[in-house]
């Protein structure tokens, strides 16, 4: 390895084996960093390199215009015309690409849903097993929920009513008919829509199914009906599993609030014992938290040499054990290598989901253990410590013993010393209170700022990193200029990681790079412009926020009213597909970097990003160049103030070179 460079924002993610420079090396203020030439000589590559080695990639996948759905093909459809125009079965472009698009939505609700599902048998665990570990946190959330899925709790014990609670949720994946019950959290206008259309999820595995019967080889040949079960399936995500997911979580494990953590390869400790967790469902993380807390394991640390354990995250999980303990981020997708490469990891602990299959080639390379927990996401040549809700604190302890052995096998370490400051914890339930206090908790505050102006509106800022393009620069780009707008932005997943190492995510930041209206507002409340608020499954509460606002008044009577959009600048995963669809049928522009594989039929493309809009209120965007990105959000905030008749004096401040310079020379020092 020759080569490891900082970026910008100070995080550490430069790994380039070759001393290549493009995509991933070309930002300003990098600074060099000491990377011993054994590990090039050990064969260590990134995903950086890997995927310079698939290009040029091939057009007719990245245009969505190729099918392998029956053993007739695999077909692929000429974008230019000159060539086939359907498949040998006869399926044209539109075909093509809405079926391919129509299984990315059900793969990425199936991955979200599957991850609820656990949650709630481990609900069912704290209810009926409590010698498990898990408990009930949050009682008061216990009750809320019951509620909303109609389940009795006036004089019951919290144990029978979290056994139905939870009881209650695993009969939604399997329900084949009526409604699922967590759509009534939606506004009525939007619910109205919802069945004028019939697109209300029916119960989530069966929309799944169902998506993937429609797409198979000669069933739904209509390109705009199989859209309409794509907003079924995604609904069934976003007001189904993840909703489940988050909900219930926030029952076991606590709703959050505002908690201080740090963040980036920086937090990896030279001294103690890195144990680093990396993928999606607390409940393997939540009992790592504790059993990094154990009196025994800690003497043990001690008597290998270490000072301590140190826990920290990767990617989602991170962003649950951040939210819930304060427990720092080791970084988003695109670090999980980087932090093994440290030398310092003496386990990476892994569930399911965004989990890269590399992983233990290059824990070869180092003596970091690489331990598998899920009996759905094994990987050939890691440890695996088979993880269930039954036996779940003594696999937690296992992992973090065999990690503290490992202490005394570290060889040189090279920990790059940037990390930063955050405050995260923003649940929907935390920005009641935030904005209002214990007597005033609702969201007529927010409201009432966006109809004066001061806040211009809300943008939804989430998903993956992609090698594709800069690591985390779309992100913090797009962000900043829309706070600089006055928009303030809610994030999850790796985007809020992403924004967080660039320092967005302290009060702070307000005075440095938001407007004035909306630094007024932070000030005031003493919250940062960009507020972190979970995990992929979180971008729920973002749906239950936009509710809120609606309830609150004053904004119209249905999410597509309000002055919001979202965005995924640099998404990678199919669960972003369904997330993005989740929000468009929800009725929220949505924007989406890094192309979609759908580019290939213009007919598509213009289902999902015109004719979307006058059913669902909500549209597709394509912009790959943060500032455009920016511009589109921002010019449909607009336009929605503008149909509220609150646009007076909001006209969007238009970005020169300028102004950008001085931005980016607001940057913290790295
Ligand atoms: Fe080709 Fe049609 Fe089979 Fe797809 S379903 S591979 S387009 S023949
Ligand atoms: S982890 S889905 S890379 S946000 Fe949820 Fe990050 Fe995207 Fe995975």
């Amino acid at each position: 390895m020759t080569g490891q460079s900082v970026d910008e924002y100070g995080s550490g993610n430069q790994v380039d084996i070759e001393g290549r420079q493009g995509t991933q090396g070309d930002m300003p203020g990098e600074k060099p960093v000491n990377i011993t030439a054994q590990f090039r000589q050990a064969g260590v590559e990134t995903v950086w390199d890997r995927s310079e080695l698939q290009t040029p990639r091939c057009g007719f996948g990245e245009l969505g215009v190729c099918c392998r759905n029956c053993n007739m093909g695999p077909c692929r459809i000429d974008p230019f015309g000159e060539g086939a125009q359907r498949g040998v079965c006869g399926a044209t472009a539109e075909i093509i690409v809405a079926r391919n698009f129509g299984r990315m939505i059900a793969a990425g609700a199936a991955a979200h849903s599957d991850h609820g599902r656990d949650v709630a048998h481990a609900l069912m665990q704290a209810a009926r097993h409590p010698e498990s570990g898990y408990a009930v946190k949050d009682a008061g959330k216990l009750r809320k929920v019951a509620k909303t899925l109609g389940v009795a709790f006036e004089n019951r014990t919290t144990a029978d009513v979290a056994a139905d609670v939870a009881q209650a949720a695993l009969a939604i994946f399997g329900q084949q008919e009526g409604e699922i019950p967590l759509v009534r959290l939606a506004p009525e206008t939007r619910q109205a829509q919802w069945r004028r259309l019939n697109i209300v999820p029916r119960g989530i595995d069966r929309e799944v199914v169902e998506m993937m019967h429609r797409t198979t080889m000669g069933v739904d040949h209509d390109h705009r009906n199989i859209m309409l079960q794509g907003s079924r399936v995604a609904l069934s995500d976003g007001w189904g599993g993840s909703m489940i997911a988050t909900e219930l979580q926030d029952i076991l494990f606590g709703t959050p609030s505002p908690v201080r953590g740090r963040v980036n390869l920086g937090v990896l400790s030279r001294d103690e014992v890195n144990v680093v967790v990396h993928g999606h469902e607390p409940a393997l993380s939540e009992m790592l938290v504790v059993a990094a807390r154990d009196g025994e394991l800690l003497a043990l640390a001690k008597e290998k040499g270490a000072k301590g354990i140190n826990l920290v995250g990767i990617c989602c999980t991170a962003n649950e054990i951040l939210l819930r303990h304060g427990l720092p981020i080791a970084g988003n997708v695109l670090q999980q290598e980087l932090a093994v490469i440290t030398g310092a990891v003496e386990a990476m602990v892994v569930d399911v989901q965004c989990i890269m299959p590399s992983l233990p080639e290059l824990c070869k390379c180092f003596h970091t253990r690489l331990m598998t927990t899920s009996s759905k996401g094994r990987i050939e040549g890691a440890f695996h410590h088979e993880f269930s809700e039954e036996n779940a604190y003594q696999t937690a302890r296992e992992i973090v013993q065999d990690a503290v052995m490992n202490f005394p096998n570290r060889g040189a370490v090279d920990i790059p010393g940037e990390s930063m400051d955050l405050v995260a914890g923003f649940s929907h339930e935390a920005i009641t209170y935030m904005l209002g206090g214990t007597f005033r908790g609702s969201y007529h505050p927010l409201n009432d700022n966006i109809i004066s102006g001061r806040i211009r509106g809300v943008a939804g800022v989430v998903g993956c990193c992609n090698p594709k393009v800069p690591h985390d620069r779309s992100h913090v780009d797009l962000v900043k200029e829309l706070i600089a707008n006055d928009v303030l932005v809610v994030q999850t997943g790796c985007s809020a990681i992403a924004c967080a190492k660039a320092g967005l995510m302290v009060p702070e930041s307000a005075e440095r790079y938001a407007g004035k209206g909306l630094a007024e507002v932070c000030r005031t409340v003493g919250m940062p412009p960009v507020l972190h608020s979970g995990s992929c499954v979180d971008n729920s509460r973002i749906l239950i926020a936009l509710s809120e606002m609606v309830k609150a008044g004053g904004l119209g009577n249905d999410i597509s009213d309000l002055p919001v959009a979202g965005a995924a600048p640099e998404w990678m995963s199919e669960k972003a597909v369904a997330i993005g669809q989740y929000f468009v049928a929800s009725g929220v522009f949505t924007v989406f970097g890094v192309g979609l594989p759908v580019m290939g039929s213009e007919l598509f493309l213009r289902h999902l990003c015109v004719e979307h809009e006058s059913m669902l209120g909500g549209k597709w965007a394509v912009e790959p160049d943060a500032h455009r990105m920016a511009g589109l959000m921002i010019d449909h905030i607009n336009k929605k103030r503008k149909a509220l008749g609150i646009d007076q004096g909001r006209e969007r401040v238009l970005f020169d070179m300028e102004m950008r310079r001085e931005l980016a020379a607001k940057e913290p020092a790295a």
